[in-house]
């Protein structure tokens, strides 16, 4: 069952707490001793940097598929969330020694510089959202995909387990996301949606709607979880969707955001004669995003479209920041994936 560490930082005697958890995290993901020490230090500037400029906030810490390439072996990813004034010049939040009035913070520089991959998303008035990813070094010669993956999971009221999960596979050109959220919270939540998650990887190279009957008999003998399975197979440019209980799906395309429906039912529980699958056109300039019912049901999708370009775990993050609040307490574990086109690399 995948482990989740949610660390509040509101005082620097947190700072600490995060970094224990990020060296836990990379001692269940199989880091060296370097590895290690760098998911430290990303964790420790990562929580100094909340303290210093957001006004505290939290630190999300998962072990997560890599973005790009399926199959690749599992990293920490530390995801730094606060609703703090935001950051007005970010390239220069990013370079060594950028000071401020209060602080000479080199701490996203050397974030930026010790990650895999590192990303920042900064909203004057509302925020900052800042993701690192450490893991065992530099991807394996797996053939990185045409779309990119990434999401977070946040257990309900700081659980050590969530009863969400998600996950990604990958078979020929077919890319497949999968969210599952077991039925209520707590391990047996997490052990269906756990199956759920094993069995997408043996069940990849089919459709969505068959995908999810082998999805069906992995999870006879659990609780039953709500899933929602996306296949993008991208040299026929074709998205395919197919999904069974309460998983929100929204899908941005020509501009506007679109909902996806599942039918009403529980995986493991109820069996399905049909399954409707859903077929729409895929194309770079589209996003998809699933999410558990710890969200709102009536979230408001992100307008920013320098979210289209940012990493996709960004994305979930300021998802779940900017759909929460004190008025609207989450109820439940929250889960959000989101698929996105690869970029060009940059020149
Ligand atoms: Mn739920």
């Amino acid at each position: 069952m995948p482990r989740v560490w949610d660390v509040p930082v509101h005082d620097s005697t947190r700072v600490r707490d995060a970094r224990v958890a990020a060296e836990d995290a990379a001692t269940l993901a199989g880091l060296d001793e370097p590895r290690t020490a760098a998911a430290a230090l990303v964790a420790t500037e990562l929580a100094t940097n909340l303290l210093k400029h957001g006004g505290g906030g939290r630190l999300l810490i998962d072990l997560v598929d890599p973005p790009r390439a399926a199959g690749g072996r599992c990293l920490v990813q530390i995801a730094a969330i606060d609703h703090g004034p935001g950051i007005i010049d970010v390239p220069a939040a990013l370079r060594d020694g950028y000071s401020t009035a209060r602080s000479l913070g080199a701490g996203l520089g050397t974030c930026r510089r010790t990650a895999d991959d590192f990303d920042l998303h900064s909203m004057p008035g509302r925020g900052t959202v800042a993701l690192a990813r450490v893991g065992a070094g530099p991807e394996e010669a797996v053939p990185v995909a045409a779309v990119r993956v990434g999401g977070v999971n946040v257990p309900f009221m700081g659980a050590e387990h969530s009863g969400d999960a998600w996950t990604w596979a990958r078979s020929g050109d077919r890319l497949t996301l999968m969210m599952a959220d077991g039925l209520g919270h707590g391990p047996e939540a997490a052990r269906a949606s756990t199956a759920a998650a094993q069995a997408l990887h043996r069940w990849a190279h089919l459709p969505p709607s068959q995908a999810l009957v082998h999805l069906d008999s992995a999870l006879r003998g659990t609780r039953g979880a709500a899933v929602a399975v996306a296949q993008v197979e991208t040299g026929a440019g074709v998205l395919r969707f197919a999904g069974v209980g309460n998983i929100g799906a929204r899908l941005w395309a020509g501009g506007t955001w679109r909902s996806l429906v599942s039918r009403p039912g529980i995986v493991g529980v109820h069996r399905h004669a049909t399954l409707r699958e859903d077929r729409m056109p895929w194309a770079a300039d589209r996003l998809l995003v699933l999410h558990s019912d710890g969200l709102p049901s009536r979230w408001t999708p992100p307008s920013d479209p320098r979210l289209l370009a940012a990493d996709p775990a960004v994305v979930a993050a300021v998802t779940v920041r900017d759909a929460s609040s004190a008025a609207r307490p989450v109820r439940d574990d929250t889960a959000v994936a989101v698929l996105a086109p690869t970029l060009p690399e940059a020149p």
